[in-house]
């Protein structure tokens, strides 16, 4: 291979700096892709990132940043990471739980009261407790610190959502995961599970009516456009696991692998503290585009899952080990 000529013609003793004419010489090319605009936190984290483990790998390891679909949706960007065509991706848990159903735990509807709940999980016992079912695959893992996309909200072409009752019969977009179908049904709306590649475009088109997602991505994803509602639901917590291909990993060297490692670890706190930002922020914005936002009170929402079984349906699913960590942060929720 390219990297094992490298190796053996020494050419990683060549002293490269990042961005230099050489850079194409660098002795690891590494793919990383996402699902989100080059503009969201994510990815100028990711692009971040990328620069500083060049400069502190001498240059050795150069990861290419492929942002917003470019190397095909969520479900063929994690056929790739598994088949070792994908150094690293981003994912959410959620999406993850079709291959490891226990993954999808953060995303119990209403689950977070508030980020110290949720980096308190997530660092913590539930989070590690998740990474290991990751791990479990044998082909795929996660690094440590997850990545933040935020508390999800309803936009739709419709109506203001303000009570459960108001999402009858509203076709809305989902993520393709199990539990997304599950709260949505259970909310009464219609939920159509497509990846994000298409979901601008089916907004566009009217084959759904709304979406559900922070308000960094209906900002950066420009879905202001083709929405006119947002309804303020925080009827989830989601992240990004930065999740890497076990072996080609393993292919690093332990030193260039501490690197990397560390790298994600804090790269994910400044990217935590910008989407934070974003979507404690991003409301004018979106009204300034001409997006009609509402607060809702969430206690209807979780009545109203409480009464079809929701919880009750997924405390059974997770079972009980999963369910008690999630509850040991959040308090009892069936
Ligand atoms: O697909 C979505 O809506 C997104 C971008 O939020 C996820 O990656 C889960």
């Amino acid at each position: 291979t390219r990297r094992d000529f490298m190796k053996h013609a020494g050419i990683a003793a060549l002293p490269l700096v990042a961005g230099n004419a050489f850079a194409q010489t660098a002795e690891f090319n590494m793919k990383f892709g996402s699902n989100l605009p080059a503009t969201h936190p994510l990815n100028i984290h990711a692009y971040k990132m990328a620069s500083k483990i060049k400069v502190e790998t001498k240059g050795r390891v150069d990861i290419q940043v492929f942002p917003y679909n470019q190397l095909g949706n969520d479900t063929d960007m994690l056929s790739q990471l598994r088949s070792g065509a994908l150094d690293f991706m981003t994912l959410s848990p959620l999406i993850l739980g079709s291959l490891v159903p226990q993954a999808q735990i953060n995303g119990v509807g209403f689950a977070f009261k508030d980020y110290k709940q949720v980096w308190a999980a997530m660092d913590g016992e539930l989070g590690a407790y998740v990474r290991r079912q990751i791990a479990n695959t044998g082909t795929i893992f996660a690094f440590d610190k997850i990545w933040d996309n935020g508390y999800r909200e309803v936009t739709n072409s419709v109506r203001p959502i303000n009570k459960p009752d108001d999402l009858k019969g509203i076709k809305l977009r989902t993520p393709p995961g199990p539990m997304w179908v599950s709260l949505f049904k259970a909310l009464g709306a219609a939920p159509t599970p497509l990846n994000f590649a298409e979901v601008y475009s089916a907004l566009q088109s009217k084959v759904v009516d709304g979406q559900e997602n922070p308000l960094a991505i209906i900002y950066t994803a420009k879905l202001y456009e083709v929405q006119k509602y947002c309804s303020m639901t925080n009827h989830m917590w989601d992240g990004y696991w930065f999740m890497g291909n076990k072996k080609l990993f393993e292919q690093l060297p332990p030193d260039l692998q501490v690197i990397v490692t560390r790298n994600v670890a804090e790269s994910a706190v400044l990217q935590r503290a910008d989407v934070r930002k974003m979507n404690d922020g991003l409301q004018s914005e979106l009204k300034a585009k001409g997006m009609a936002v509402n607060d809702t009170n969430p206690d209807p929402f979780r009545e109203k899952l409480r009464q079809a079984g929701f919880y009750s349906e997924w405390k059974a699913k997770f079972g009980d080990e999963a369910w008690s960590l999630l509850e040991k942060y959040v308090g009892k929720l069936a």
